[in-house]
């Protein structure tokens, strides 16, 4: 199944996290790297009050089942040392599982696609990057998206890949 996961972070050398965050993602069992985008820099969404977020997009490929894969994901997020305190708080680590092949999931701890993807800046742009032929369950053509989406500040950074 090709699924597309965002990484964010906010805490602690982010762009760190997002390094440390992939190669923790790639070296899972059952996951294989298919794409990469770029690092992302953006104001924090929501809460004004917290640092800047680092942002990219992955693409795997995975037999895992979709709760399988968030068991995983949460682990790399819990090795990363992400402490869950206040809801939309600053983090060290958060991966979301955006879009499970053109699957939608209505679990209780897991929503695909992924709820709010399809209007934040920082989901869209770096996802349009590596699958800009996407089409997005529920919501329609990427490019369209994308096209309808301000840019809210979100800046690729060009010198940290
Ligand atoms: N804002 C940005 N720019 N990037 C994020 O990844 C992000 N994640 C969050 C909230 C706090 C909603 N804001 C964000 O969870």
């Amino acid at each position: 199944m090709r699924v597309y996961l965002g990484l964010g972070s906010n805490l602690e050398t982010p762009i760190d996290q997002l390094r440390a965050a992939r190669i923790a993602i790639s070296n899972v069992n059952g996951i294989s790297e298919i794409a990469f985008s770029s690092l992302y820099r953006s104001p924090s969404m929501g809460s004004k009050d917290q640092p800047d977020y680092i942002n990219a997009v992955m693409a795997i490929e995975t037999d895992l089942s979709p709760l399988e894969l968030l068991a995983a994901m949460q682990c790399v997020e819990n090795e990363q040392g992400r402490i869950r305190t206040e809801h939309w708080g600053a983090r060290t680590l958060d991966i979301d599982i955006l879009l499970f092949g053109n699957e939608v999931l209505n679990l209780p701890n897991l929503i695909v696609p992924h709820y709010g993807m399809a209007e934040r800046a920082f989901v869209l742009y770096p996802l349009a990057e590596i699958a800009p032929g996407l089409d997005i369950p529920s919501h329609g053509k990427l490019v369209e998206l994308v096209a309808r989406c301000p840019l809210d500040g979100l800046e690729r950074l060009t010198d940290a890949a």
